[in-house]
This record gives C-alpha cells, sequence and structure tokens, in this order.
C-alpha cells in the first residue's frame, strides 16, 4: 500500500487528517470501535493497559482462593467462591477486549507467565486471615469500582462494554466485602482486633493501587487527551480516602496513618506520605507474594494444558 511512489508530505498530511477525524469523535462522545482507524500510540496503550487490567483479574483470584476452603460458614463459602469464579470471567473479558486490538491471548499469557508483564501491585499482598476478605472486598473492590466506573465512559467501546458488566459484578463483591468488616467491627473484641489488623495491612496497599502520583505517572497525559482516562490516579485516590474514611471509622476502626486529618477548606480527608519506594519494589516484582504468584500462575497454565489440547482436537475433528 505505501510504496515508493507515496509522497511522504503528502502521506504525513493524510495522517494527521486522520489523527483530527479521531480526536474530534473522541471529542464529542463517540466510541472508537475495532475496525476504526486509531494511532498506534491508542492501540499500543490499550493493549497495555488492558492486558495489565486482565492478568490482574486473574491473578487477584489467587489471595482470596486460599481462602475458600477456610470460611466460616458455608454461606460465605458459597459467596467467596462465586466472587473469586467472577473474577476469571472478568479475566476472559478483558482478554477478549484486548484480542479485539490485535493482541494474540498466547501473547498476553506469556508476557504474564515469563514475568515481562504487570498486574496490578495490590496482589502480590499476602492474605493472612479471615478478616483479609472483607478488606479485599470493600477495600481493593472499592477501589476498583472507581476506577472502573471511570473506564467505563472510556473512548474505546469494547474496553468500555466489558467494564459496564464488570463494574455490575464488582458492586456485589463489594457488599460482600462491607458484611465482613462490618460483622467482624462489630463482633467480640478478638474479632474487631482481627479486622483492625487486616486493615493495618491493607490500607496503604489500597491507596497504592490507584497509581504513581500525577506527577510521576507518565502514561496519564496521553491516556487523558485520548479520552482512556478521564480522572487521574491523584484524583481518584482522593475520592477513595474520602468516601472509606468516614465509613471505616463509624464503625470503629482506626485508619493507620497518624498524618491523617480532615482539610474543611478543600473537604478532603488529608492522608500522610505513601511509601512510593515500596510500591515501586512490588511492581518490579520483589513484593511480598510476587514469586509465588506468578510461580502458582504457571502451575496452573501447565496444569491446564490436556485441557487445551483436548478443547483444540475436539475443534478441529468438529469445525467448531
Ligand atoms: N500495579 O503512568 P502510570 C481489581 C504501572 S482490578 C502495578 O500512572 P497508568 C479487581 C503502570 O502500569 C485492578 N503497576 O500508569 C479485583 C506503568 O507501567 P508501564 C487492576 C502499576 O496506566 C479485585 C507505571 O506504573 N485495575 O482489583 C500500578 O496511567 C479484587 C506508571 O504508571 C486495572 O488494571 C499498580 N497498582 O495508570 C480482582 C485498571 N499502577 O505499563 C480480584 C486499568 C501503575 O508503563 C480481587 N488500569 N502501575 O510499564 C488503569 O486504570 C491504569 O493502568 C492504572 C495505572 C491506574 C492502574
Amino acid at each position: 500500500m505505501y510504496g515508493a511512489t507515496v509522497d511522504p508530505v503528502e502521506d504525513t498530511q493524510a495522517q494527521d487528517e486522520k489523527l483530527q477525524a479521531f480526536e474530534m469523535r473522541i471529542k464529542q462522545g463517540e466510541k472508537i470501535e475495532p475496525g476504526d482507524w486509531m494511532p498506534d500510540e491508542y492501540r499500543r496503550q490499550l493493549i497495555r493497559m488492558i492486558s495489565q487490567h486482565a492478568h490482574s483479574e486473574v491473578v487477584g483470584m489467587l489471595p482470596e482462593g486460599g481462602f475458600i476452603t477456610r470460611a466460616p460458614t458455608l454461606r460465605r463459602k458459597l459467596i467467596l467462591l462465586a466472587k473469586v469464579q467472577d473474577e476469571a470471567g472478568h479475566g476472559q473479558y478483558l482478554y477478549h477486549a484486548a484480542e479485539t486490538l490485535g493482541a494474540t491471548r498466547e501473547e498476553m499469557l506469556d508476557a504474564l507467565l515469563t514475568g515481562k508483564a504487570k498486574y496490578s501491585s495490590i496482589f502480590n499482598y499476602p492474605t493472612l486471615s479471615w478478616a483479609d476478605m472483607g478488606a479485599i472486598g470493600w477495600l481493593v473492590d472499592g477501589a476498583a469500582i472507581l476506577n472502573q466506573t471511570m473506564l467505563a465512559k472510556c473512548s474505546y467501546g469494547p474496553y468500555a462494554r466489558a467494564m459496564l458488566r464488570i463494574c455490575a459484578e464488582e458492586n456485589f463483591h463489594k457488599r460482600q466485602g462491607q458484611d465482613i468488616v462490618i460483622t467482624l467491627a462489630t463482633g467480640a473484641p478478638e474479632q474487631k482486633a482481627m479486622m483492625q489488623d487486616s486493615l493495618n495491612r491493607w490500607w496503604w496497599p489500597t491507596l497504592m493501587m490507584f497509581g504513581p502520583p500525577d506527577s510521576d505517572s507518565p502514561n496519564s497525559g496521553v491516556l487523558m487527551r485520548w479520552g482512556i482516562k478521564t480522572k487521574t490516579n491523584d484524583e481518584l485516590r482522593q475520592m477513595f480516602i474520602n468516601q472509606l474514611v468516614p465509613d471505616l471509622q463509624a464503625l470503629g476502626l482506626q485508619i493507620p496513618d497518624p498524618d491523617l486529618h480532615y482539610d474543611e477548606t478543600t473537604g478532603n480527608w488529608v492522608i500522610g506520605k505513601i511509601n512510593w519506594d515500596e510500591f515501586w519494589q512490588v511492581v518490579k516484582g520483589d513484593g511480598p507474594c510476587n514469586a509465588e504468584r506468578l510461580a502458582t500462575r504457571r502451575k496452573a497454565h501447565e496444569d491446564g494444558q490436556w485441557v487445551r489440547e483436548a478443547a483444540a482436537a475436539y475443534a478441529e475433528k468438529y469445525g467448531v
């Protein structure tokens, strides 16, 4: 298509016109769909973000998965089982959304299993008690919902539509987390202490989930320009803090931050310093559970090899 006869000036002009038309569509609130023209960088950013998001959902099954057999009642067990299963489904929707941009499932899984791909820092922390199921449900799913409600309005159609469905399910996850936290925080002193210990461990890592501060977020500029993100990392983090602090305090739980205070003028709860060194250490693969999480995923992938082979043989034999 672009042979030696193409005039480079004319070619650049045509590209500029396409870019202008693309940006106009985004400005007018139109969704960009898989077959539409899009800048290479838009495609690259979306594949990066959506595949990382898919990996997060799949690795995110692991911290809670270990507690399915340790749930305190049958009802809690059924709910947790359904929640963890939902996360697998979210991974599927998201891998499909990334595939619409030309990424293959094999490439994405290979990047995850070889440790090249990122996934959310939060899933590299250990789950030590049943109270952690409450903290993950309320805090981690709560943080994910804020971020994903924004992404449900993003400019790329398949990602936005996947988010709508995921958010509906995440709301159920958040409610089950709230229910566990409320039960423990208003229960026996031992239960309340267990919940407080869990909050002490999950509070800061959850705030880190929103990503580095805006001043240190290389991708935010282009993501905001093209309507993929419509709120910055710091804006979403602040919304989360403002929502959570009064609710947790109302239950008599202490936020593990001696510098936390309310600013009357801005109406914001102001937090102390986040340990960004810890965040980058976890993101770079050196967190408390990174090695364990990847080893578990690799084993699950190897154990599933026969299923993939059987499915491929069936598809070939029956042409489905
Ligand atoms: N962890 O320039 P920015 C869930 C990386 S789903 C690891 O600010 P961006 C459901 C970032 O990739 C949770 N890495 O990046 C659930 C970039 O590196 P790169 C996942 C992180 O993209 C609940 C570099 O730092 N949600 O929880 C993190 O503008 C319970 C510079 O950062 C999503 O993935 C992090 N926390 O903003 C499941 C939502 N933050 O790629 C089970 C979609 C940043 O240039 C149980 N993603 N990095 O090498 C997003 O909204 C964005 O990608 C952000 C980061 C906000 C995560």
